[in-house]
């Protein structure tokens, strides 16, 4: 069978010959229906008759891997995707650096992996529970099939993860792959794993806020687990990858045409100040000051899916092979570290301040500040735009000790600016920096949905380019 191409056939759409693997095939057969289930009570609300026009993978070749057309959601083909097999790949850091990559789990790490693929796993259910309201306020028909094409894969990254439980851990990863169908977002008994995705995603400012930050979360985590000396899931995230760069890049966009309208709009009124926050919104359009706070509590959330600075797990999970850095391939250095130092940021009498810390306990760190340096580059993209429309305002990420809930600075407040404030400061400055209710309020009378093909609502300007090149009219979703 050619590795590149998808096989279609059989009831899971896969290029891992499943047909050849009975238990696992029915393993999954018999986990599908509860899949449905879970899709159709917490997918998309209201639209899974409709027809949508979505991507779908028709193989794993990173030149030409998918196919568009419209598809009711429910009847998605949801595959099990591997990106091919690298011959003779050898384990790159850790411990095991330099032996043969794993095809079976190693029976020493099995729970730390476990461990890993099932975090991975419940991310991506939840954030398709945090945004299953999004569709009924869509701006255009354009984001919500984008809306929906995150979604069913998100969907499908859930797939990905239950084929690695159900194929490499027999009853403990058939029991895991049941529970990450039970919990869900938000839920008071039965939450999801990681903080970030228990929170509300209410409004489209905070959708494209969340595929911007947090989905770059999921790029660095992937691109950590890329580098797992146990290969499938290296392969199953590489091809994971693949499809999260599309989610991004809705992020990305999707703030910066909120930008975009905002500075038109501000233009056209005679408004330079953009701190007049009445007046702009008096235009129907989001002022600046309002995304920042928006950007402000999406990246201090994200932030903290990066677990503690110091971390044993994430030095064990290094050290055993399993979870490498962010391009451990293209480092250069030992890939053992058991002797050099990381810079980690702590509060050291009451000053936030860097020491050195053993390279190995710090990796999270080290993942985090990578993921600092990938956010700035579309920040300084969106502040472009508004520079273009002569506007005095910058966008900018907020100090990593600002509104954390977990590791150095989760027991201190601190500013945008990372000074620390006295609890009153802070409870009477919040409103500063987070969006206060009112801002809420604002946000939520925008959402109004614009549904009608080509049209766009009054706070976003059009994409630049269609999907798969469509022209600006293109009926993106066909709601029925
Ligand atoms: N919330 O040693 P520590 C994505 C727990 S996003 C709650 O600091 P570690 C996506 C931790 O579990 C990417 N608990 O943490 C994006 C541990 O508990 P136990 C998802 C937390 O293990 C958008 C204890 O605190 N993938 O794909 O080094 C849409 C001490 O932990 C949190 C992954 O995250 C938290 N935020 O690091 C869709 C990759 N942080 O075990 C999808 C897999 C820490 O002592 N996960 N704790 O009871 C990992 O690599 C790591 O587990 C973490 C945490 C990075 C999450």
């Amino acid at each position: 069978m050619n590795i590149q191409q998808v096989d279609y056939d059989g009831l899971i759409p896969n290029n891992v010959a499943l047909g050849d693997d009975v238990r696992v095939k029915r393993a999954l057969e018999k986990w599908h229906p509860g899949y449905i289930d879970w899709w159709n009570d917490m997918g998309p609300e209201g639209f899974q008759e409709s027809l949508v026009y979505l991507r779908t993978a028709v193989s794993v070749d990173p030149k030409g891997w998918a196919k568009f057309d419209y598809v009711r959601m429910p009847e998605y083909r949801w595959g099990v995707l591997l990106a091919p097999q690298l011959e003779g790949r050898k384990i790159p850091f850790g411990m095991h650096k330099g032996e043969g990559a794993w095809h079976e789990v190693p029976g020493e790490y099995r729970a730390m992996l476990r461990r890993l693929v099932v975090i991975q796993g419940d991310t991506e259910p939840a954030s398709v529970e945090q945004q299953r309201y999004l569709g009924k306020t869509a701006p255009s028909l354009y984001d919500m099939r984008n809306l929906f094409q995150v979604n069913v894969e998100e969907g499908r990254h859930l797939w990905a993860m239950v084929y690695l439980l159900q194929k490499y851990f027999g009853t403990d990863g058939r029991e895991e792959a049941e529970a990450l169908l039970q919990r869900r977002s938000g839920d008071p008994d039965t939450p999801r794993m990681l903080g970030a995705f228990n929170e509300k995603t209410p409004d489209w400012l905070s959708f494209f806020m969340f595929t911007y930050f947090t989905d770059r979360d999921g790029k660095m985590q992937l691109e950590a687990l890329a580098q797992s000396g146990f290969d499938p899931l290296s392969r199953t995230c590489r091809f994971m990858l693949t499809e999260e760069a599309h989610h991004m890049f809705v992020g990305e966009t999707g703030v910066t045409r909120i930008i975009q309208r905002t500075c038109e709009a501000m233009k056209e009124a005679g408004i330079s100040d953009p701190n007049e926050i009445e007046k702009v919104r008096k235009l129907g359009v989001i002022d600046l000051p309002t995304i920042q706070k928006k950007a402000n509590m999406h990246f201090s959330l994200t932030l903290d899916l990066f677990g503690n600075e110091i971390s044993t797990n994430a030095a064990n999970a290094f050290h055993a092979g399993l979870k490498g850095r962010y391009r451990e391939d293209r480092l250069k250095d030992d890939h053992q570290l058991e002797s050099g130092t990381y810079p980690v940021l702590r509060l050291i009498d009451g000053k936030i301040q860097n020491e050195d810390s053993p390279a190995l306990s710090a990796l999270n760190m080290r993942l985090r500040d990578d993921y600092v340096v990938d956010c700035n580059v579309g920040v300084g993209r969106w502040n472009k735009v508004i520079a273009e429309h002569g506007i005095a305002f910058e966008i900018k990420l907020p100090h990593v000790a600002f509104h954390r809930h977990i590791g150095e600075f989760s027991r201190t407040n601190a500013d945008v600016d990372g000074n620390i404030l006295f609890p009153d400061e802070w409870t009477n400055r919040r409103i500063d920096f987070l969006p206060s209710a009112a801002d809420k309020d604002y946000i939520e009378s925008l959402m109004q949905p614009q549904m009608e093909p080509g049209k766009f609502a009054s706070w976003i300007a059009p994409p630049k380019v269609g999907i798969d090149n469509k022209p600006g009219e293109f009926e993106y979703v066909k709601i029925a």
